[in-house]
Order: structure tokens, then sequence, then C-alpha cells
């Protein structure tokens, strides 16, 4: 059997089946919020066009608007200053084959738990590797926290002194970028970066290095926890907006 009919045949016994790890477009979703100084992202809007009225006798559509880092979301290169003379670095320039690919899910749920600002670090990756094995060349890594389960002001967790949340450390996200060749990074927190990511060196690590090396970021994913630690496939394309810096977008996974 070829290997497409096989996962056809799987899907339709359920051997394999989807795992959506995106969250709804809603206007309350809360997006990052910027030092004032900065531009900010803005929240997903939507306004009713017709309904089966006046504007519309048969048919019921809307307009939104939103961000392109609104809600679940892709980072692409030219995101951050370090990936902005890249080629390809633009979500409508990507090469699709970065949009599906094997998936290793790293739990630091428990450690989230204990410490809002808790970072991923090398040993920890390292340790993780020790049960799973070596994270492919071409993977995708997701950072689970079960921060997706949080919402309102506990999703944010906004203080005076900024954000507190999880990230990766610059040498956990170097050590992934330049060892392990991964395709990208993805967290269940409004950034890829901790919320404390600009007092790391360099500030805001995980953009900074992924994306001057090309890579791709994912960001305000949920239902990590229904994902196996390795073996299941990630499906991510972003929408193809013309020079776009990243795009929300569904993230599917496929599970056995
Ligand atoms: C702009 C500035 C800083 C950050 C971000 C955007 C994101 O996290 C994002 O959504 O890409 S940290
Ligand atoms: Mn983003």
């Amino acid at each position: 059997m070829s290997a497409l009919a096989h996962l056809a045949a799987s899907l339709a016994t359920g051997a394999v089946k989807t795992v959506d790890l995106t969250h709804t477009l809603d206007p309350d979703f809360p997006v990052m919020i910027l030092p004032p100084e900065f531009g900010q992202c803005a929240r997903f809007r939507v306004e009713e066009v017709s309904r089966y009225d006046e504007r519309g006798p048969g048919w019921y559509w809307r307009n939104f608007s939103c961000g392109e880092h609104t809600g679940t979301h892709f980072d692409a290169p030219i995101h951050w200053i370090s990936g902005r003379d890249l080629p390809n670095a633009t979500v409508d320039a990507i090469p699709t084959s970065a949009f599906v690919g094997p998936v290793c899910v790293l739990d630091c749920s428990a450690e989230a738990a204990e410490d809002e600002d808790y970072l991923l670090d090398v040993e920890a990756i390292k340790a993780w590797e020790a049960t799973h094995g070596e994270i492919p060349a071409g993977a995708w890594v997701l950072m689970r926290t079960d921060w997706s389960k949080k919402s309102g002001a506990e999703y944010l967790n906004m203080r005076e002194d900024g954000a507190h949340t999880p990230g990766p450390t610059s040498e956990a996200i170097r050590f992934l970028v330049e060892t392990r060749e991964i395709l990208g990074f993805g967290t269940e927190t409004v950034g890829t970066d901790a919320g404390q990511g600009a007092h790391l060196s360099p500030p805001y690590p995980a953009h900074y290095i992924l994306h001057g090396a090309g890579k791709l970021g994912l960001q305000c994913l949920a239902n990590l926890d229904q994902l196996p630690a390795t073996g299941a496939i990630l499906i991510c394309p972003p929408l193809k907006i013309k020079h776009g810096s990243g795009s929300p977008l569904r993230v599917l996974a496929l599970v056995e």
C-alpha cells in the first residue's frame, strides 16, 4: 500500500485522528501588550455584512480584521530584525514543506505550574532526549506548559514589570537551531519568548535566534496535552498574505 493510501485508511478507521491545537478567534482573546511607546497588535474584530435579511436575503457573511500576530498564529523569519534580509522570509514565500512535519512535544507543565517564569534550558532538552530519543532534523518542537488552559488576565499575566510567562533560554533555542536543525518552535503562551524575555541575552532570544536562522514560530497553541511526546505530524500553513510577517491560522496534529 502507498504511504498516502495507508494514511487514508488510517483516517477512515480512526487509527489516525486529528487534534485541533487552535484557540477560537474571538474579540475576547488577549493579544500581546508591548510597552506604550510601541505600536500594538489588534484584537480580532468582526462585523456582520448580512444575515438572511435586507442586506442579503439568502446569505450570512461577515468581515473580520485582526493583526498578523492575533490569536493562535505563525511567525515568519521576517517578523524579527535578525531575519529581515533572509530569502523566502515572509509567509507567502516560505516553502510549503515547512508547514507539515514531525513534532516533538516537551512537557514543561509541572515546571510552569511551579514557576510562572520557568525557562526551558539545554539540560531539560537533553533529559527529554534521554527518554524519547534525539530530536530529528526538520522537526517542529512545541513547549507544553498548559498555559492555554488559562484565560483573561491570567493568560498574559502582566504585572508592572511586564509579563510573567514561561519560555526558552537563548542557549536552548541555539541548541535546537544549530545542533538539532529544527523547523520551528511553538508555545502555548502569547510569544515564543518568555514574558521576561526582554531581559535575556540577546533580548527575545527565541525571536532573535529562530528568525535569524530562517526558523519559524507558533504561539498561542492549545491542547498540547493531547499530543504524544513524539510520533505526531503537525500541519500549520499560515495564510498567504503578501509580504506577511505572520498570520493567524488553524493548527492541526495527526495523532495515532
Ligand atoms: C512584537 C514584539 C515583541 C514580541 C512579539 C511581537 C511577539 O511575541 C509575537 O507575537 O511575535 S515578543
Ligand atoms: Mn507572533
